[in-house]
């Protein structure tokens, strides 16, 4: 069938990268006719196109160029660094194949005489003239493919393809970015993003206590736990780091980050901070957890956590959650040991209403609301952490700074909050340290002024729960 599913499109989208894009039909072969000049009617002078085949054996294959199609009576090769071809269909194979472009001058090739034709080979020049379809709907297409200017090792798109099965369309798309604009005010009170405001914001997390500005002494409570929760490779264990960072002035690794199919973290860690002049441990606890997926429900051990039973370093076993027989159980958890604030982390490149991609699997979504369940009756206050804004507006991956002007993130927030039904205020768009090599001013205030939001919700809780017993006159040491 000549359609892409929108898991297909969320592939072709993460090779061309650069955000969200559209895709638009333009042209078909089968309802405008297999012919060089309709081809050209209807896709010449319009910009970035994905032109797909669909053939008899069930693949689907293609190219990508950013450069517009032209009518020229004489062959002319056009440059084209973000060119592609690619195969997004194969029986036995799931994950799209992209062969990247190797001699950018020749990446397209303009010929009024021909239908869509890539590379100098041509590596594929999907059919020249015009073809009538058989009896049956199908296109023998005259095609050639010679691999010259794309990838071919070990293996290039032809040797993928089987030579002889007819075509049942071939199909030009528009590729446009989806329509993204800075508002004029932001949508939500952003930070100054200025070095004189990173130094406040690191001032006021460093001086932070809890519960400080009601009273309660500064080593009442030896720190605030914060819990991060989500799908396998949201980003929890990366933003871990970038908060560490900031205090590091370099960006660190301490919880091991990576993209892997289970989950990089494999055990419970809580990560002190220690203050810039590295004197001090900060007031808060950054607690990292184990990935969530399919089929692996970890809701026990995380009610653990919650409850401060866990111990720091515990390793998960899905098929055996902690009890209070397990090494280092703590039976018997101070207010220091449990969770004041809960984290869910989003990615937020996985969410797209058009291609019908949800922010986590309802498997997951299943666990989420099972945990939820238990945080609501705790009355652990609860917040989204929306990560890999960069992935999902180009606007804010070129400027982090656009970060709360961005309509795209907007709807991104409001989206992240319907899929585990919390308010849109408490989703906090982030972009973690993963590429840069030194940390910068933009990322730094970002991943504070999210922490601040954190700290106090935090304090919320402990101000509704735990005032009376934090403050001075009923105060009994927290420290073990
Ligand atoms: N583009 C982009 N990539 C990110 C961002 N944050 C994290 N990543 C990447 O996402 C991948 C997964 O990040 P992790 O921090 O390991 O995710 P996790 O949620 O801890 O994953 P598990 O421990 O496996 O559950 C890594 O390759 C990171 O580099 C971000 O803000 N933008
Ligand atoms: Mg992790």
């Amino acid at each position: 069938m000549a359609n892409l599913t929108p898991k297909e499109k969320q592939s072709i989208q993460n090779l061309i990268g650069e955000g969200p894009k559209s895709f638009i039909k333009v042209y078909s072969a089968k309802e405008d006719g297999c012919s060089a000049v309709e081809f050209h009617k209807k896709c010449d002078n319009i910009g970035a196109t994905l032109t797909l085949i669909y053939n008899s054996a069930g693949e689907v294959y293609g190219g990508y160029t950013s450069v517009s199609w032209q009518s020229v009576p004489t062959k002319q090769p056009v440059y084209d660094n973000t060119a592609f071809l690619c195969l997004l269909r194969k029986e036995g194979k799931t994950d799209a194949m992209k062969y990247q472009i190797n001699l950018p001058p020749s990446a397209i090739m303009l010929d009024s005489q021909s239908g869509p034709t890539f590379g100098s080979g041509p590596d594929l020049q999907v059919f020249t003239g015009k073809i009538s379809p058989d009896a049956d709907g199908m296109f023998t297409l005259n095609s050639s493919m010679t691999s010259i200017s794309y990838t071919h090792l070990p293996s290039s798109l032809a040797d993928e393809i089987k030579p002889d099965a007819s075509a049942s369309d071939v199909v030009v798309y528009s590729v446009k970015d989806t329509c993204q604009t800075i508002m004029a005010k932001p949508w939500r009170l952003e930070p100054k993003f200025e070095k004189e405001y990173l130094r406040d914001l690191v001032d006021e997390v460093e001086s932070y206590w809890p519960l400080k500005d009601m009273g309660v002494p500064e080593d009442a409570l030896q720190n605030v736990n914060i819990l991060f929760i989500g799908p396998i490779g949201a980003g929890k264990s990366s933003f871990l780091n970038s908060v560490e960072s900031v205090f590091r002035g370099h960006v660190t690794m301490s919880a091991s980050a990576g993209n892997r199919t289970k989950s990089v973290t494999s055990a419970y860690r809580q990560y002190p901070i220690t203050a810039s002049d590295n004197r001090h441990y900060l007031k808060f606890q950054l607690c990292d957890c184990r990935g969530l997926d399919d089929g692996n429900n970890i809701t026990k051990d995380v009610e653990a956590i919650l409850e401060g039973h866990t111990p720091d370093n515990y390793t998960f076993n899905i098929s055996n959650p902690l009890t209070s027989t397990t090494h280092g159980f703590r039976k018997d958890p101070k207010l220091k040991d449990k969770i004041h604030c809960v984290v869910y982390v989003l990615d937020a490149s996985k969410y797209s209403a058009d291609f019908e991609m949800s922010f986590v699997t309802d498997d997951v979504r299943d666990q989420i609301k099972d945990i939820q369940d238990i945080v609501d009756q705790k009355g652990i206050p609860q917040l989204i952490l929306l990560n890999k804004v960069d992935m999902a507006c180009l606007l804010t991956k070129q400027d982090t700074s656009h970060v709360y002007r961005s309509e795209t993130i907007l709807q991104k927030c409001q989206d992240a909050g319907n899929c585990l039904g919390l308010p849109p205020m408490t989703v906090l768009p982030m972009k973690n340290y993963f590429m840069e090599p030194s940390t910068t001013d933009d990322i730094s205030i970002l991943a504070l002024y999210n922490i601040r939001q954190m700290l106090r919700a935090a304090d919320t809780f402990l101000r509704v729960n735990h005032l009376d017993e934090l403050r001075a006159d009923r105060y009994e040491s927290q420290y073990s």
